[in-house]
């Protein structure tokens, strides 16, 4: 099997060892997700994120991306002003800290995706949060991308098995 047959049967038959469920923030109350992360034996973790409640591109100065990230602190108390910086622990430079993911792409709310990340592990995971943000992430910008707004937010719970 190869591995893009192995990770498309893990998404569909495994249980993730770590989930977080994103709420939204004031202002996108309708916001809501799940964020699966699973392990893998390949050196890395898979992640898929599915997001409902986006601002659509219609709506407002937005791109259809939408950045996201692991932040240091699992508080999700609104308006997610305590989760920290990104998930940085090998002190490097935005985009190559381990917290930075894939961002979100929806034109009209809808988000999902997943991606193989061998930057993490489930454990160091585990008590942070996972942001949503308003904006694209430029990949550029120091410290978190120019990607403004944190509009969704959930804690990263292990999953009991
Ligand atoms: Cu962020
Ligand atoms: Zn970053």
């Amino acid at each position: 099997m190869n591995l893009s047959d192995y990770f498309a049967m893990a998404l569909e038959s495994y249980l993730p060892a770590a989930t977080a469920s994103l709420v939204g923030n004031a202002d996108y109350p309708g916001l809501e997700g799940m964020v699966k992360f699973y392990e893998t034996s390949y050196g890395g973790i898979l992640v898929s994120a599915e997001v409902t409640g986006l601002p659509p591109v219609q709506d407002g100065d937005g791109t259809g991306f939408f950045g996201m990230h692991i932040h240091e602190s699992g508080d999700c108390t609104p308006p997610f002003a305590e989760t920290g910086m990104h998930y940085n622990p090998l002190g490097r430079p935005h985009p190559m800290h381990a917290g930075d993911l894939l961002p979100l792409f929806a034109d009209r709310g809808y988000a999902w995706n997943a991606f193989f990340d061998d930057r993490l592990t489930i454990r160091e995971l585990v008590g942070r949060s996972v942001i949503i943000h308003r904006l694209r992430d430029d990949f550029t910008t120091q410290p978190a991308g120019d990607s403004g707004e944190k509009i969704g937010c959930g804690v990263i719970q292990a999953v009991a098995r």
